[in-house]
Parts: C-alpha cells; structure tokens; sequence
C-alpha cells in the first residue's frame, strides 16, 4: 500500500513539471495596492488539452481587469460587491467577479498563463489568505481547483484554489514610528484634529470628528469614507425632529463652501462607523480614508479618546477639575 502510494507520487513528480497545481506565480500582495495576477495552467486534465478556465474573484479584490488572449474568448460576470471600495479617490460598487477565457487549445505538454490585473483592499490585511478557485475544463472532463483549506488544517489538498497571501505594505519613505499627525492636507481641503471614542463593549457603531476646512476656491463636499475596522462609513447630521434629536444619514455628503470651515462634533455633523468589526480603546490611533468630490481621497488618523467624551483628545480645549 505504501509502496504503491510512493510509486504513484514518483511517477506524478516525473510526467508533471515543477508545479503541477494551477496556481498564481506571485503569491503575496500587499493590503491596499494594486496586484497583477499570473495563473499558471501546467498541464491539461488527464492528457487532455485545456480549453477553457475560468477564475472566481474574492470580495476585497475589485475593480478587476482580465488580459485577453489571442485565440480565447473571454468573458466576465460583474456583480455588486458586498460594500464600497475606493479606487484613485472614485467609489466602486461593482465589478468583475469571474472571469472565463474559453474556445482554446492548450496542449497538455504546453504550458500557458492567464493574466488579470486588480485592486487589493487594505481590509484583507486582517484576512491574511484569500482564494481564486478555478475551474480548468478541457476536451474532455475538467479539474476543479476549488478546495479551501479548513481552519487549522495543514493537511495537501487534492485540488487547492490558488491562494494569495495578504501583507501589510511597507510605509514609503521611512517616515518611521513619528507621532500621529493632527492636521491632514490635500488639493484646498485642510482636516484637523480628527477624533472618536472609545467604544463599550459590544458596540456596533461608533462617531468620528473633525474639522474641515477648504481653503480652496471652489466649494468641495465630504461624500464618502472608508476604515477598515468598521463595515462601512456614512456621512450624519443630528438634527431635532418633533422635540428628538435624532440621526440622519445625508446620502449626497456635505458640503464644504469655498474659503470656509465645517466642524463635525458632537451633537452635530459627524462621520458614523457603521458595523463596527472591533472596538475602539482610548489611546489608540486608528486609520480612515476620506474622500472629497474636488480633493479626491485623504488618509487621516483618528485619536481615540475617552468612552462619552466630548473634545479631541490630547489638544484642543483643556478642562481643570
Ligand atoms: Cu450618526
């Protein structure tokens, strides 16, 4: 039995070349950069030649786009993606998320690559690991690159998804571990001591601040942001209704006039993380991309202060007790 097993993985070492999976030739990306996908198809099914693959999308990488191939059809399936993303300040919704060349011939003793450029989001960071399964059909039957590997299970898959593992990027310009900045710049919009606050226990949502200024000519409007702690970022106005102060979404943004500044405090504007996916401790320094319908996109930090405090923390107004 063991014999016949070693005997089997010789003769599958001999008659396949050094990598006899589908799988992708770079395997690491970094969380928020673009990544150029190579799948590498080795052989054929069984002897037989390749005639059509087809490769599915992870949610997190977006706005992808696949290379043709003389002789390949190619084809993608867009759908929308389960939250927004932001590519070059521009928010994507949707995308490709399968993509099919097929009505080839890929000899069995030939080797051929499949390209696809996307966008990697900084959130898969925390995912370490995602898949593109792929399903290779050939003349006759087909191979199912499909398997995931279970949690904590390290045994060989028969047929593994090719895997791309998710890397922090490196910081350009070795800017070192300085102190979070207070004041954020970019294209007329100046953000100021952005702010929020420790969150209890359990808490699903929870409201940044800051204060925005647009020492620009033309007037420029907050539409969008992006964190990766939280599911997603709505722009919110308190506002009394019938005696209640309540909260309301403002689905167009806000606006920021030429020349003036808006503060978004509490009781007022505000930024709401929606779903948070860990909680905030006081101290912490957390990440938000903003993007402004003029400026484009702006990488701030937030400073979380005090569970229930009112002012920024660490600056601003000082309280003697
Ligand atoms: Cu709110």
């Amino acid at each position: 039995m063991k014999r016949i097993a070693l005997l089997v993985a010789i003769a599958t070492t001999l008659s396949a070349p050094a990598a006899a999976h589908i799988m992708l030739q770079q395997r690491e990306a970094e969380a928020g950069r673009s990544y150029r996908a190579v799948l590498t198809v080795p052989h054929g099914c069984r002897g037989q030649p390749t005639t059509g693959i087809t490769v599915s999308i992870p949610e997190g990488v977006f706005a992808v786009k696949p290379q043709p191939k003389p002789g390949w059809q190619l084809v993608t399936r867009s759908q929308p993606y389960q939250r927004a993303y932001t590519n070059h300040g521009r928010e994507v919704r949707e995308g490709v998320v399968e993509i099919s060349w097929s009505g080839g011939s890929l000899d069995n003793a030939h080797y051929d690559e499949f390209v696809f450029v996307g966008q990697v989001d900084a959130s898969l960071a925390d995912k370490g690991t995602v898949h593109f399964p792929v399903v290779q059909t050939c003349a006759s039957g087909e191979h199912r690159w499909v398997d995931l590997p279970k949690p904590g299970e390290t045994a060989q898959l028969d047929q593994p998804a090719p895997a791309l593992r998710i890397v922090q990027a490196q910081a350009g310009g070795g800017h070192g571990a300085a102190a979070p900045a207070a004041v954020f710049e970019k294209a007329g919009i100046r953000i100021e001591q952005p702010w929020t606050r420790a969150t209890p226990g359990g808490a699903r949502v929870g409201g940044g601040y800051l204060r925005i200024t647009n020492t620009g000519q033309a007037a420029d409007r907050l539409v969008a942001g992006q964190v990766t702690f939280a599911e997603r970022v709505e722009i919110h106005e308190m506002a009394v209704a019938g005696g209640v102060m309540t909260m309301r979404n403002l689905p167009d943004g806000l606006e920021i006039p030429a020349g003036q500044t808006v503060e978004l405090k509490p009781g007022g504007y505000h930024v709401m993380f929606m779903g948070l996916r860990q909680p905030l401790t006081e101290g912490q320094v957390v990440k938000a991309t903003l993007t402004f319908a003029r400026a484009g996109t702006i990488e701030i930090d937030f400073r979380v202060g005090s569970v229930g405090g009112r002012n920024a923390p660490g600056g601003g107004h000082h309280h003697h007790h």
